[in-house]
């Protein structure tokens, strides 16, 4: 049982759409610890510095537009086994193939405008931080829930 950290990112489509709200209280309903939130305006060298695995896929130009087209929820999430329960939470990347309960099977139809990022490993969690967050964006702070959440 251990500790991880994800970050996680409404899309522009997530925040044009009116679904922040929405989305944040699936993980603060789980039993997730938000350590960093702000709104912001990507950068297109973030963007695609952000996702520079996939720099030689076709769709890659239209994802760094896609993603740089308005504003972003940036969100850092603190939990027990948070990174795979938040991939769970958010679903299957084409959100027709997304289960009814996630994110995406609840809220997209299509996976460029699939609304919402979850880091794929705690590695990833912890370079994705560091990279949409500066220091002092982030809060440590003792959520009272946790004794409720754990045996
Ligand atoms: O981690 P996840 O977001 O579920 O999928 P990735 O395979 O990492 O792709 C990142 C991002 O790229 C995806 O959320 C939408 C976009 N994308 C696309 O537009 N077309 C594809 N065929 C695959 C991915
Ligand atoms: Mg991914």
């Amino acid at each position: 049982e251990e500790v991880e950290e994800t970050y996680i990112m409404i899309k522009p489509d997530g925040v044009q759409r009116g679904l922040v709200g929405e989305i944040i209280s699936r993980f603060e309903r789980k039993g997730f610890k938000l350590t960093g939130l702000k709104l912001f305006q990507c950068p297109k060298e973030l963007a695609e510095e952000h996702y520079k695995d996939l720099k030689t896929k076709p769709f890659f130009p239209k994802l760094i537009e896609y993603i740089t087209s308005g504003p972003v929820v940036c969100m850092a999430w603190e939990g027990v086994g948070v990174v795979a329960s938040a991939r769970k939470l958010i679903g299957a990347t084409n959100p027709l193939q997304a289960e009814p309960g996630t994110i995406r099977g609840d809220l997209a139809v299509q996976t460029g405008r699939n609304v919402v990022h979850g880091s794929d490993s705690p590695e990833n969690g912890k370079r994705e931080i560091d990279l949409w967050f500066k220091e002092g964006e982030l809060c440590q702070w003792v959520h009272v829930q946790a004794p409720w959440l754990r045996e």
